[in-house]
């Protein structure tokens, strides 16, 4: 049985080898269907021109955590994230259908949306994007956003407020994984700009403010065990909804983005795919698909016992963090980029 130094020298090469989050795919803007942003598209020549802003360092597809968010160019549009070229034109009242690449089922947490108004978007800067929120979805009838979000073919839909002032505005859509947010700093932000061009005659001007005023590493949307306690009461994190918000999608917070949403939710994505189940008190892992493929790693760990390992691609620091044997499941999925929608305490899968 390998020592703890050595699971966690093994996991460590999971780490690099397994790109377990998504990106955007494609944006469907009052029908049109838009290109999203690839990281690699920094190889491309000429670099390709999208509404969605640009993030050479999200190759990794990484995450800006809460020791960032005081960094405004971190955490309104992902790591010194730059603005698209282009700019997509829709009406106030109009939808916008944002779907992910994949999203690994045990990253579950809130999906929120903001936009700002900006002079031109193509030459805005995270600093001057004074953001209001449009819309939140938290954890609402058994189902966390995120879950809801890969039920519906990796998409989330949402309304542009009919009343805002026409214009130029920068959206930012954000999945928060709380998988790791029992812990200090284990929050995870995924945050998406994307260019709009608002049309309509709607007069409203909502005051908004820098993403850097958004949160705080104890915010108790931010620092929350997923794993016990009752969820119904989860606090989605960030400023209130503004006030006009309730006149585009529907706003309470059973709101909004999930009504628009089409997809039907509960037991979809379970049926999807088969549930493998391995032994609690040991997760063996063959990984199929990657660079390590032929290799089975065999990690002992016991409930109640915390284990060491180190921090995942795109964390803030390479030290190491205390996992409990839920977190530690749900970190050996997500380096598997797990498809399954399995519950990650019942069902932890072999990969
Ligand atoms: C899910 O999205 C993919 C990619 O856009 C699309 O080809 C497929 O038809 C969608 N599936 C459903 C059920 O809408
Ligand atoms: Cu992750």
């Amino acid at each position: 049985m390998p020592s703890k130094i050595q699971a966690a020298a093994l996991l460590g090469a999971l780490v690099s080898s397994i790109n377990a989050h998504g990106h955007l795919s494609s944006i469907k803007v009052d029908g049109t269907t838009y290109t999203a942003y690839d990281p690699s598209f920094q190889y491309q020549n000429p670099v390709p021109e999208v509404i969605e802003w640009s993030c050479p360092e999200c190759l990794d597809n990484g995450f800006v955590d809460p020791t960032m968010y005081n960094d405004v160019t971190k955490i309104a549009c992902h790591k010194d994230a730059t603005a698209g070229a282009k700019v997509a034109t829709v009406k106030a009242g109009g939808s916008i259908d944002i779907q992910w690449t994949t999203w690994p089922d045990s990253h579950v947490g809130p999906v929120i949306d903001y936009m700002a108004k900006v002079d031109d978007a193509t030459s805005a800067t995270s600093k001057e994007l004074n953001f209001f929120k449009i819309d939140e979805a938290g954890y609402e009838n058994g189902q966390w956003a995120a879950t809801k979000l890969i039920a519906n073919n990796l998409t989330w839909s949402i309304t542009v407020p009919e009343n805002i002032a026409a214009g130029q505005y920068v959206l930012r859509h954000e999945i928060i994984a709380l998988h790791s947010a029992g812990q200090a700093d284990g929050a995870q932000n995924y945050p998406k700009c994307i260019n709009l061009e608002v049309t309509g005659s709607g007069t409203e001007n909502p005051t908004g403010e820098t993403a850097d005023k958004f949160y705080t590493a104890t915010d108790p949307g931010i620092l929350v065990n997923v794993y016990s306690g009752d969820l119904s009461s989860y606090q989605i994190p960030g400023p209130a909804l503004f006030d006009g918000a309730s006149s585009g999608s529907g706003s309470s917070s059973s709101t909004a983005a999930a009504s628009s949403a089409a997809a039907p939710t509960a037991t979809s994505s379970v049926a999807s795919s088969p549930a493998t189940s391995a032994p609690v008190a040991t997760s063996s892992a063959a990984v199929e698909n990657n660079a390590v493929s032929s290799s089975t790693l065999v990690v002992s760990a016991t409930p109640t016992t915390a284990t060491s390992v180190p921090t995942e691609t795109g964390s803030s620091s390479s030290g190491e963090k205390e996992f409990t044997l839920d977190t530690f499941i749900a970190w050996l999925e997500e380096k598997a980029g797990s498809s399954s929608s399995t519950k990650v305490r019942r069902h932890p899968r072999a990969f």
